[in-house]
C-alpha cells in the first residue's frame, strides 16, 4: 500500500530572497533566478517536511527529538510581548522632517541649526484606552508619537492630538488610566469612557474639565491620522548655544486641514472597518499620497508666562493661537510604512527622556513625572535593557559608549577597555561643549507635596473651548456628553458632572440634564477660583474653523448600476482626481456593472461590504432599473440614508432618483444634494464636497 503521506506543493518560486537568512559569514546565500529557497530552522538546518511532526509509525507518538517542531512550536508560543499598558493600539510610518530655517538663535539643537536639513523620523499614532486588537474610532485621544533620529541623538517627541491633559500631577496618572480602561471585575467596556467608573473619576477631578471638553468635541473621533494636529503638550525649553533659555510649546498642524467624523458615523464604521485609520494611512501612503505636518512651535519667556493668571507649568491649559501664533519652523512628511509591524511598531520605544542637546524640560509635574516612568515602560515591553539595540530604536548617528551585555545585546565594547577613563587610551570620552547641558535653573526650596495655587483655575479654559466652536461642534458636545453619561448607571456621578458644567456653560449643562432627565438641577461644583468669563474665543480650536480649502485627500463613495453613463463616470473620475481625492465604486456585485455602452466598471466593494460611512462624499450614478432593483436592498438604502444623515454631500443622476425616494430623502432637501449631468456638474459636486459637510442640514436629520 502507498504511503500517505501529505506534503505541500513547494511554493513557486518568488524571485525574492527576502526570507533567506544570512549564513554566519554574514553573507547571504545567492538564488538562481526561478529557485525556491530551502526551509530551515532558526539554526540553519534545512528542513525535509513541515507538515507532519516525528513519529513511530504512521498512527503512533509523537518523539520529543522532533528538533524542527520543538524549534517551530518553542518560537510560536513565545510570539507576544506585552501590549503597551497604554496606547496599545497603535500604527506607524516612517518619514523625515525637514528644517525650513535655521532656530540657532534659540536653540543649539542640530536639528534646528541648517535650513533644508533632513532628519529621518517614524512617527508612531495611537488610541489610549483601548486594548491592541480593538477598533480605529474609539471616542478616545490619539497618541502622535514622534521619533527624530537627529545627528545628535534621538528625540521623542511623545504628544498627543489634544493640547491638554487630564491631570496636572503625574501621580493620578495609573488612578486616571484604571479609571478609563475596562472595569476591573467585569473586563468591559473595551475601548470607551462611556461608563461609570470613567465619569466617576472625573466627576471627582475638576482638573480634568478642560480636557473633557475636549475628549467630548469631535477632536477625539478623526477622520483620519492625516488630518490631525499633534502637540507636544508640556512647556519645554529651547536652550541656545550661549545657554539661554526659551519656553516653547510644539504643534503639528495637518497639511490638508482637519477633519472629524460625526459620532454615529463613528459607531458604524468600526462594525465596517475597525481598521479604518490604519487602513487610510497604508493607502496613502502606498499610492504616494504622503501626508505632511507642518510643526510650528510656540516660543516665550518667563515675563510672558509669568503674564497670565494660570501656570504654563499646568499640562492642562493652552496658550490660544490669538494671543502667541505659533511659527512655523519645520515639515513632517510620512512617505514609508514599515516593512514589519512588529519589528518596527510594535517593538518602537518613545520615551519624553530623549532629547538631544539645546532641547530641555520645564518643572511641567506631568512632564517629570513621564521622563521617570517611560523606561520601565520599555524593559517591561521589551524584556531587556539591551532595547536601544533594535534597529528601530538604535541612533542613526555615531554613538560609543561602555554598556554591556545583558540579555540579547548585539552590540558591546570592542577591545580591552571597557570603562573611562582609562590609560589605554581607547574609547570615547566626554566632551563638556558638545555634550548635552542641562539648564542650569535656580532651584530652591522645601520638600512638599502641594499643587501651586497658580494651578488651580479648572474651568476657565474648558469655558473658552466651548465658547471657540461653532454651533455644529457646540451641538456634539452637548450629545457626546449626554450619550456618555447616559451609560453611567450611577444617577449620583451623573449629577456631580452636571454640576461641574454649570461652572463651564449655564446652557450646556442645561441642555444635558434635560437630555438625561435629571429634574433637579445640582448646584455648581466648588471652584477653587472663580471661572473668568472674559477670555476672547480663540477660533483656531475648532475644526469646522479650519478645514481644509481643498478636497484633497478624501473619499469619494460611487454606487453605480448596470446602464450608467460611461461618460460621466470618466468625467467624474476625472474632476476627483484633479482635485487629489480618490474614487472608489460600490455596486451590488463584486465584480461590477456594464456601463451603457458596454464598458465594464469594476467595483471595489460590493454595497454590503461599502457603507456610505468608509466615505467623505458619495454619489449615486445608477439608471433607472439599477436604482429600482438596489431599492429593494436594505444596505443601499443605508448607504443614502446614512450619507444625508452625516450631513455628506450626495451627487446623483437622475435615475438614481427612485433610491433616494426610497431612503426616505427628497432630491431637493437641500444644496448638498447636486445633480450630476455633464462635465460641469461632476466638477461642481467636487467643489462643493470642499466643505466636507453640509452642517446646516444637521438640525434636520437630528442624529
Ligand atoms: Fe504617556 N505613556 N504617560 N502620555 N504616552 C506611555 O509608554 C505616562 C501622557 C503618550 O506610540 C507609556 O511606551 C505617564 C501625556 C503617547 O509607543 C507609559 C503619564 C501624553 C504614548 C506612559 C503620561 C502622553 C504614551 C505606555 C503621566 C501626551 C504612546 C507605553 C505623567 C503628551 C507612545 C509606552 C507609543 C505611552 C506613561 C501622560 C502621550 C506607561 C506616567 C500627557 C503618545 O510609559
Amino acid at each position: 500500500m502507498a504511503q500517505s503521506r501529505q506534503r505541500s506543493e513547494r511554493r513557486p518560486a518568488s524571485g525574492r530572497n527576502q526570507n533567506v537568512e544570512r549564513g554566519n559569514g554574514g553573507e547571504l546565500h545567492q538564488l538562481a533566478e526561478g529557485e525556491t529557497p530551502v526551509l530551515t530552522t532558526a539554526l540553519g538546518t534545512p528542513v525535509s517536511d513541515d507538515q507532519n511532526t516525528l513519529k513511530i509509525g504512521e498512527r503512533g507518538p509523537s518523539l520529543i527529538e522532533d528538533s524542527h517542531f520543538r524549534d517551530k512550536i518553542f518560537h510560536f508560543d513565545h510570539e507576544r510581548i506585552p501590549e503597551r499598558v497604554v496606547h496599545a493600539r497603535g500604527y506607524g510610518a516612517h518619514g523625515y522632517f525637514e528644517t525650513y530655517e535655521s532656530l540657532a538663535k534659540y536653540t543649539r539643537a542640530d536639528i534646528f541649526q541648517r535650513a533644508g536639513e533632513k532628519t529621518p523620523v517614524f512617527v508612531r499614532f495611537s488610541t489610549v484606552a483601548g486594548n491592541k486588537g480593538s477598533f480605529d474610532l474609539a471616542r478616545d485621544v490619539r497618541g502622535f508619537a514622534v521619533k527624530l533620529y537627529t545627528k545628535e541623538g534621538n528625540w521623542d517627541l511623545v504628544g498627543n492630538n489634544i493640547p491638554v491633559f487630564f491631570i496636572q500631577d503625574a501621580i493620578k496618572f495609573p488612578d486616571l488610566i484604571h479609571a478609563a480602561k475596562q472595569e476591573p471585575d467585569r473586563d468591559f467596556p473595551q475601548a470607551q469612557t462611556a461608563h461609570d467608573n470613567f465619569w466617576d473619576f472625573i466627576s471627582l477631578m475638576p482638573e480634568s474639565m478642560h480636557m473633557i471638553m475636549w475628549i467630548m468635541s469631535d477632536r477625539a473621533i478623526p477622520r483620519s491620522f492625516r488630518f490631525m494636529q499633534g502637540f507636544g503638550v508640556h512647556t519645554f525649553r529651547f536652550v541656545s548655544a550661549d545657554d539661554e533659555s526659551t519656553f516653547v510649546k510644539f504643534i503639528w498642524k495637518p497639511k490638508l486641514g482637519m477633519q472629524s467624523v460625526v459620532w454615529n458615523e463613528a459607531v458604524k464604521i468600526n462594525g465596517a472597518d475597525p481598521d479604518f485609520h490604519r487602513r487610510d494611512l497604508w493607502e496613502a501612503i502606498q499610492s504616494g499620497n504622503f501626508p505632511e505636518w507642518e510643526l510650528t512651535v510656540q516660543l516665550f519667556d518667563q515675563d510672558f508666562a509669568d503674564s497670565f493668571d494660570f501656570d504654563v507649568l499646568d499640562a492642562t491649559k493652552i496658550i490660544p493661537e490669538e494671543i502667541l501664533k505659533p511659527i512655523p519652523v519645520g515639515r513632517l512628511v510620512l512617505d514609508r510604512m514599515p516593512d514589519n509591524f512588529f519589528a518596527e511598531t510594535e517593538q518602537v520605544a518613545f520615551m519624553t527622556q530623549n532629547v538631544p542637546p539645546g532641547i530641555d524640560f520645564s518643572n511641567d509635574p506631568l512632564l517629570q513625572g513621564r521622563n521617570f516612568s517611560y523606561l520601565d515602560t520599555q524593559l517591561k515591553r521589551l524584556g531587556s535593557p539591551n532595547f536601544t539595540h533594535l534597529p528601530i530604536n538604535a541612533p542613526k548617528c555615531p554613538f560609543a559608549h561602555f554598556q554591556q551585555d545583558g540579555h540579547m545585546a548585539m552590540r558591546n565594547p570592542v577591545g580591552r577597555a571597557n570603562y573611562e577613563p582609562n590609560s589605554w587610551g581607547m574609547g570615547p570620552r566626554e566632551d563638556p561643549q558638545r555634550g548635552y547641558r542641562s539648564f542650569a535653573d535656580a532651584e530652591q526650596g522645601q520638600k512638599v507635596r502641594l499643587r501651586a495655587e497658580s494651578f488651580a483655575d479648572h474651568y476657565s479654559q474648558a469655558r473658552l473651548f466651548f465658547n471657540s466652536q461653532t454651533p455644529p461642534e457646540q451641538r456634539h458636545i452637548v450629545m457626546a456628553l449626554t450619550f456618555e453619561l447616559s451609560k453611567v448607571q450611577t444617577p449620583a456621578i451623573r449629577e456631580r458632572m452636571v454640576s461641574h458644567l454649570l461652572n463651564i456653560d449655564e446652557a450646556l449643562a442645561a441642555t444635558v440634564a434635560d437630555k438625561l432627565g435629571i429634574r433637579k438641577m445640582p448646584s455648581p461644583a466648588d471652584a477653587a477660583v472663580p471661572p473668568r468669563d472674559d477670555l476672547e474665543p480663540s477660533p483656531a480650536l475648532s475644526i469646522i474653523n479650519n478645514g481644509p480649502e481643498s478636497f484633497g485627500g478624501r473619499k469619494v463613495g460611487v454606487l453605480v448600476s448596470d446602464g450608467v453613463d460611461a461618460a460621466l463616470f470618466e468625467q467624474l473620475r476625472t474632476a476627483v482626481e484633479k482635485e487629489g481625492a480618490v474614487m472608489e465604486v460600490v455596486a451590488a456585485k463584486v465584480g461590477g456593472v456594464d456601463a451603457a455602452d458596454g464598458t465594464q466598471i469594476e467595483a471595489r466593494h460590493m454595497i454590503d461590504g461599502g457603507p456610505s460611512v468608509l466615505f467623505d462624499a458619495v454619489v449615486l450614478m445608477l439608471s433607472e432599473p439599477g436604482a429600482e432593483l438596489l431599492a429593494k436592498e436594505a444596505a443601499a438604502k443605508d448607504f443614502v440614508s446614512d450619507a444625508f444623515a452625516h450631513c455628506k454631500f450626495i451627487g446623483f443622476t437622475s435615475g438614481a432618483e427612485a433610491l433616494l425616494a426610497k431612503a426616505g430623502v427628497d432630491a431637493d432637501a437641500d444644496e448638498g444634494l447636486i445633480r450630476l449631468e455633464s462635465n460641469k456638474t461632476a466638477e461642481k459636486f467636487v467643489q462643493a464636497c470642499r466643505k466636507l459637510r453640509l452642517w446646516a442640514r444637521e438640525a434636520a436629520v437630528k442624529l
